[in-house]
């Protein structure tokens, strides 16, 4: 294609890099500054596509970069082989998981061969293997013994399909995020990492991430971990002994607060209504057969009408000793906060919509029409100038009438102690009250819950955990890790409810280590996202059988440096993977709290406008592209598509036009005709600066991932040496040498299988791929000046030498800068500038 056999080129350099291994990270002696580059690893469940030819092209771009740069790369690879995709491909086709895995993992790892990445392969890991999973049962009896790992028995979100337990990060829209069943609510008992933990950390540190991680990445994660400040308020309950709590972000309304409403699937809900009245008893009980049917989603909708049952109970409001009403409705969720709040109808919408429905009083306790302290009223004037009426009075806000609860700020009204107060000073002063009496503390609440770990599959990593007889629940002693999967022959793997590995008798079978007696193993194995909670700690010292990761490879090299991968992983992975360094953080074991220093989010490829999927049988197939165009087509056709963040229409990605470029490049090196030794000085000084301009230009680019800029300037430079020797002093100029020397070198990340042909064929026999770039010479970097003149009133009063490059704005600022210019116009009016850079600056004046 493109007149260039891509193939044979392509062919070659691959077999002279894996004769000698170049980018293979050096070890401890190297000297050179470290850098840690990471593509997010791939699961083996189906041949690559595009999007992985993208996000390999960019994170190999990064890695060659700083290798140009003089640094010690490391970019590794490894597959995230465990996992539902790949166990429901294997039932599907009859196969058992792990030759499935393993045979998807040799064809894609040969498609990453044939793209000319640069990966130190000699690290690669899978997930799946023993001696990698064996470290996850490590990490999980780590947290263990931290108390950050846990059993308890809770509704849980359960794929019907699957037939497995999700995650709360896994339910997207109240459906598996994989397979798109409903999820329904399943009352189980689970493991749990404690991420609440971890919550303030998790949300704070995301400040040191500002600038570098995209703002749509740390916005999602503040908004997932969801921290809500306010109090925890405590009632009485008349005939019940203990009081029942409440989370509000509003204590300063507690004395607006005219009802009560309690989760109606919660244990106090149905403690409560157990000892009310047969009628109502029948009334909640059909009640809760509804909520139970309802998705999350549902129940927090606004515009539902609400519905609720009245448990014939009252709180007593600790402020004021007003009798509350006791309510079960569903807007109240279980799993927030307390599962109760404290209703003011008069200052929240859901509240007031219950309000209305029901009958239920209102009571006004903040005058949002009253300026808040220290703010000065303002008239307003409309558009002519006719001041606009002050604002509604209380009395026409009522929201009993409106139906608008007042949510806004104001001064507190009967409210007792607090009367008069602002919005902040009544919250604070409430907190006051309710801590002298002992009834309620400032408090946080966060939407964010504990990790659920556990799942009813096969393909993962076995937990370590062994139960005895008398009910007992301990580790399995760490000199027997791992705990493998038994052979998946023979197991019926379907999805019935629970773990396959449950029927795998002598598997399950056991002894407790200490007394010899009966034991059962968990049969449950743990999420996948365990296993890429902390794989890019396992690439520092990969095959170490004595620990995890090696404590000193880690302070070397991590935190990753340059991360890549797709948005979808912008919550779970990235959440996990935090959490997880924060957790081996508190054990010593590395000395950061971040895992990725900086993260990119790739856009997707799309076909014809449309996502690709295998569904919709759009996927384009990486290994059928490669075998059309070859490594470095591709990869210059995805870095020259558009921005790293958009999305790439493959439609419009222009195969033709990389494999023309590259061929002109080629023959640019071909055409050179003078010796390595010539003097670049006596070059074409046009040439020159072109060539040294993108030499100062591509570092700064190509850190801001501008690789498509770096692309396009490439071609002008290949174009210049094209001109330069069919003109002029022609192939023997040495300029026309120094700009393919460049552009050899700039291309090396872009297309390294034709940079390194460029390279052999100019006469170097040693890698460009481990070549350092070379440094611009300054004096070719100043700008050409040219001369603009200022006129005024048509004469010319000044000139000016300026940038050739200069912009209409900057031309203009200096032209009014200028004293000859200010002198020249004296007390005169500007009517009218006209510029035109960098020529002329002309001001009509009066
Ligand atoms: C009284 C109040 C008055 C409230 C007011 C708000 C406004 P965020 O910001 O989302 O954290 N709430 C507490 N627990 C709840 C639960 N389990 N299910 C549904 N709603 C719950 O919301 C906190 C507010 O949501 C709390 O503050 C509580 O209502 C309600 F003018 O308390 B508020």
């Amino acid at each position: 294609e493109g007149g260039y056999d891509a193939h044979a080129i392509q062919a070659k350099w691959q077999a002279l890099w894996a004769e000698s291994d170049p980018f293979r990270a050096g070890g401890d002696d190297d000297t050179r500054p470290r850098k840690y580059v990471l593509a997010m690893f791939p699961y083996p469940s189906g041949d690559l596509h595009m999007g992985h030819a993208e996000n390999y092209v960019y994170s190999d771009i990064v890695a060659r970069f700083w290798r140009h740069r003089g640094y010690n790369v490391l970019n590794p690879i490894g597959w995230d082989s465990f996992g539902l995709p790949a166990e429901n491909a294997a039932i599907k086709r009859g196969a058992n998981p792990p030759t499935w895995t393993y045979a998807n993992i040799a064809q894609q790892r040969a498609s990453m061969e044939q793209y000319g990445v640069s990966f130190d392969w000699s690290r690669v890991l899978h997930t799946s293997d023993p001696d990698y999973y064996r470290w996850n049962q490590w990490l999980f009896q780590k947290l263990y013994e931290r108390g950050l790992a846990y059993r308890k028995q809770s509704p849980v979100n359960w794929c019907p399909n699957d037939q497995t337990v999700l995650a709360n990060e896994q339910v997207v829209d109240g459906r598996c995020e994989r397979c798109g069943a409903e999820v329904v609510k399943k009352k189980l008992t689970q493991w749990y990492f404690r991420i609440t933990d971890y919550a303030d950390r998790l949300l704070d540190d995301l400040n040191q991430l500002e600038g570098f991680w995209p703002q749509k990445v740390i916005q999602m994660q503040r908004n997932w971990i969801g921290r809500s400040v306010g109090a925890d308020i405590r009632f009485e309950i008349e005939g019940r002994a203990e009081k029942v709590t409440v989370f509000s972000t509003r204590p300063d309304t507690l004395h607006g607060a005219t009802f009560m409403v309690i989760a109606p699937d919660s244990d106090l809900a149905a403690e409560i209504a157990s000892e009310a009245p047969a009628d109502v008893r029948m009334r909640f009980q059909a009640y809760l057969e509804t909520v139970q049917r309802t998705t999350e989603i549902d129940r927090q909708s606004t515009d539902r009408p609400k519905t609720g049952v009245f448990l014939e109970r009252y709180a007593i409001n600790p402020i004021n000793g007003e009798r509350l009403p006791i309510w079960a409705a569903d807007y109240v969720l279980a799993d927030y906060g307390h599962g109760a709040v404290m209703a003011v109808p008069a200052h929240d919408q859901r509240d007031l919509d219950f309000a209305r429905a029901f009958d239920l009083p209102v009571k006004v306790v903040v005058d949002t029409t009253a300026p808040i302290t220290g703010a000065i009223p303002v008239i307003e004037l409309d558009d002519d100038g006719v001041p606009i009426e002050p604002e509604a009075s209380l009395d026409e806000l009522d929201p009993v009438r409106t139906g608008i609860a007042l949510t806004g700020e104001g001064r507190m009204i009967r409210s007792g102690s607090l009367d008069g107060l602002s919005k902040r000073n009544a919250i604070a002063r409430v907190i006051e009250e309710l801590e002298a009496a002992g009834t309620g503390h400032a408090a946080k609440t966060y939407r964010l819950r504990d990790w659920l770990i556990s799942r009813q599959r096969y393909w993962g990593t076995p937990i370590p955990m062994l139960h005895t007889e008398d009910g007992q629940i301990i580790p399995v002693p760490e000199d027997q890790l791992p705990v493998t999967l038994p052979d998946a022959d023979g197991l019926d793997l379907t999805p019935k409810g629970a773990s396959p590995l449950g029927a795998a008798t002598e598997w399950v079978n056991t002894v407790d280590p200490a007394t010899g007696a009966p034991a059962l193993r968990d049969p449950d194995t743990m999420d996948t996202f365990v296993d890429s909670s902390w794989y890019f700690l396992r690439f520092l010292s990969p095959g170490d059988t004595a620990q995890a990761f090696s404590v000193e490879q880690a302070a070397r090299w991590a935190p990753v440096d340059f991360y890549i991968g797709g948005v979808e992983h912008a919550i779970l992975h990235l959440l996990y993977a935090r959490f997880i360094t924060k957790a081996l953080y508190d054990m010593k074991l590395v000395d950061f709290t971040e895992p990725f220093s900086s993260l990119i989010n790739q856009g997707m490829v799309i076909l014809g406008g449309a996502k690709m999927s295998k569904s919709k049988g759009n996927l384009v197939l990486f290994q059928e592209e490669l075998e059309q165009h070859g490594a470095d087509v591709l990869r210059v056709a995805l870095a020259f598509a558009g921005p790293v963040e958009d999305d790439k229409d493959w439609d419009d990605v222009s195969t033709t036009g990389a494999a023309k470029f590259l061929a002109r490049a080629l023959r640019v090196a071909r055409d050179v005709t003078s010796e390595t030794d010539v003097v670049w000085a006596e070059g074409d000084a046009a040439l020159r600066r072109v060539t040294h301009r993108l030499l100062a230009d591509a570092p700064g680019l190509i850190e801001h991932t501008k690789f498509n800029v770096v692309v396009a300037r490439l071609m002008e430079l290949v174009n210049a040496i094209r001109k330069v020797i069919d003109s002029g002093a022609g192939a023997a100029d040495p300029a026309v040498r120094e700009a393919a020397e460049a552009v050899a070198m700039l291309l090396d990340p872009f297309a390294p299988h034709v940079a390194e042909e460029m390279w052999e064929i100019l006469g170097y026999d040693k890698f460009v791929g481990l070549a350092v770039w070379r440094q611009p010479d300054p004096t070719l970097l100043v700008e050409d000046t040219v001369t603009a003149v200022v006129q005024i009133g048509g004469k010319v009063r000044a000139t000016l030498d300026v940038p050739a490059r200069i912009t209409p704005d900057a031309l203009e600022k200096l032209a009014r800068d200028d004293e000859r210019v200010q002198r020249a116009i004296g007390d005169r009016e500007i009517v009218r500038v006209i510029v035109r850079a960098p020529k002329v600056v002309s001001f009509i004046v009066r």
